[in-house]
């Protein structure tokens, strides 16, 4: 990694990434690019392209202009958005992995490598998937549109590899907890939202049922085992598909649990949408265990752990005192964030 473009570093993961990727390279080694202006502290901080990623012609001149050499392709239009607009999904989550593949198949025949980071989810398993420690070969057949295209961008990611050499690695990412960014249209956004509505306003209304159990994960771990996972030996990396990719499982009532304990007198209320049957489509638990052997991924946060940290930075980012709690492995610096949750 010498010269690296994010793509929807604007995004939840993206806004992330680039400060990880840029502290660790260099402000002018990493390239953001997004359909949305940036935020300013991002502006100032290094290269940022504004780009539709579907327009491979203005991707390969981005490409050119910054020598790209590894690109980590995070634009993407998320599971209860996509429902609701399936035909941008899958515009979108196609036409732009396409490009990058692409792009990465014609460099490889001039005799240059471009490496590639593309995120798969959760949500490519289905409802006929067994749900209790999913395995990482088994049954896919999703029924949202945004999992059809993560079936078929894994498929896609494996193909170019196996055909053309192309070096592209992926992670099925759980629901990802944060605070720096606010999630963009997923189904595990709720697991974001109880924190900023606990200490903005006390309670909140969650929109699936209490006993709904996903698998979850704390940015700083995803961060983390995203970088370890393109910085290690291409021997190791034996799945061209997609990794599972686990830390923790809780339902919504043990989160708002977790959340009162932090937050006294936090009350929640349960008000299902139709992003309930999204959640049962999807596995409660993940079996993980050939990334961990492949390539050492390991998680740190624990529930408890994950949401004292979340608390702790949101409570300094919002101006409320933090009883006895300092934040415990994330920094607290806020990013730049368009969206409000
Ligand atoms: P996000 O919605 O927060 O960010 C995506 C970014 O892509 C946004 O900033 C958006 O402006 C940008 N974008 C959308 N369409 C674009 C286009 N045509 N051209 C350029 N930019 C465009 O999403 P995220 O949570 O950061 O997710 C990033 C990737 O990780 C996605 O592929 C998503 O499916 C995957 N993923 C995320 C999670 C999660 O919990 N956050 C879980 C599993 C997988
Ligand atoms: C979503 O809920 O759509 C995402 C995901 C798990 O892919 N957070």
């Amino acid at each position: 990694m010498k010269k690296v473009l994010i793509t929807g570093a604007n995004g939840q993961i993206g806004s992330e990434l680039i400060f990880e990727l840029r502290k660790r390279l260099g402000a002018d080694s990493v390239v953001g690019l997004d359909l949305r202006e940036p935020g300013e502290e991002q502006q100032k901080a290094g290269p940022y392209e504004v780009l539709d990623a579907t327009d491979k012609a203005g991707l390969e001149k981005i490409m050119a202009k910054y020598q790209i050499d590894t690109i980590f392709h995070l634009v993407g239009i998320l599971s209860a958005t996509g429902e609701k607009n399936p035909n941008l999904a899958w515009k979108v989550n196609m036409t732009s992995l396409l490009n990058v593949l692409e792009i990465a198949r014609e460099t490889k025949a001039k005799n240059q490598d471009i490496h590639i980071f593309w995120p798969s989810s959760i949500a490519a398993f289905g409802p006929t998937t067994p749900r209790e420690h999913t395995p990482q070969e088994t049954v896919m057949v999703p029924t949202t549109m945004y999992g059809v295209t993560k079936v078929a961008g894994e498929l896609l990611c494996q193909y170019y590899y196996l055909k053309y050499g192309v070096d592209v690695r992926s992670i099925r990412y759980p629901g990802l907890i944060s605070w720096k960014t606010a999630p963009g249209g997923g189904t595990t956004d709720y697991a974001v939202a109880i924190f900023y509505e606990a200490v903005q306003n006390g309670k909140y209304e969650c929109y699936l049922e209490p006993g709904t159990v996903l698998p979850m994960m704390y940015m700083p771990d995803a961060i983390r085992g995203t970088i370890e996972l393109m910085d290690a030996p291409a021997e190791n990396i034996k799945t061209r598909t997609s990794y599972n990719f686990s830390a923790v499982s809780f339902s919504c009532a043990e989160l708002a649990a977790e959340v009162k304990k932090l937050v006294p007198g936090f009350e929640c209320a349960y008000n299902p949408d139709s992003r309930q049957k999204i959640a049962n489509s999807w596995p409660k638990t993940i079996d993980d265990s050939v990334a961990r052997a492949e390539w050492g991924w390991k998680h740190e946060f624990d529930t408890r752990k994950m949401a004292t940290d979340m608390m702790a930075n949101l409570k300094h980012k919002f101006g409320r005192p933090v009883a006895g709690q300092k934040a415990a492995a994330s920094e607290q610096q806020a990013h730049p964030t368009k969206r409000k949750i």
